[in-house]
């Protein structure tokens, strides 16, 4: 599995940083919503889920977290520890979320609005739909 994580650039000078993020240019789909996770608790792991069509980027944009990403072939840890770093989260793609830092904000750019029944929250349903479409690219 490729991991994909964006480094943005930031425009700084002696005031500070300023990140932009411009959809089909920074970011690689038409932003449709974003959304953002804070005030974590210690301990907390959130996600455990894919999604049919949904990509996304996370971007910690305070604190730390890590990501674990899993195609149903391979896992991968991520860690987002600066504001700057955007990991890519394709569809059909297992994601928790672990470790936050107490500050951390992880903020989300998403390219569909919120649909629940694009969540695959089943691990066993998500393996499946993995070898399902893996069948259907094979049979073309
Ligand atoms: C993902 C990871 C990174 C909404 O009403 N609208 C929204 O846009 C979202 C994202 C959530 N919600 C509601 C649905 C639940 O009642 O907020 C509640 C918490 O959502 P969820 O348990 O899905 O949150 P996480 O942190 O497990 O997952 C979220 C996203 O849902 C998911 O798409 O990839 O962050």
């Amino acid at each position: 599995m490729q991991v994909v994580k964006y480094v943005f650039q930031a425009h700084g000078d002696e005031r500070g940083q300023l990140v932009a993020l411009e959809e089909e240019k920074d970011i690689p789909f038409k932003i449709k919503r974003v959304y953002y996770l804070y005030d974590t608790l210690p301990g907390v792991t959130r996600g455990y889920h894919a999604h049919k069509s949904l990509e996304q980027i996370l971007v910690c944009i305070h604190g730390s977290c890590k990501i674990r990403l899993d195609d149903g072939h391979e896992k991968k840890v991520v860690a987002l520890e600066k504001p700057y770093e955007g990991l890519y989260v394709s569809h059909a793609v297992w994601r928790e979320m672990f470790d936050f830092s107490p500050d951390a904000v992880l903020m989300v750019l998403a390219s569909e609005l919120y649909d629940e029944s694009d969540y695959i929250r089943n691990y066993d349903k998500f393996l499946e739909y993995v070898h399902e479409r893996e069948q259907q690219v094979e049979e073309g």
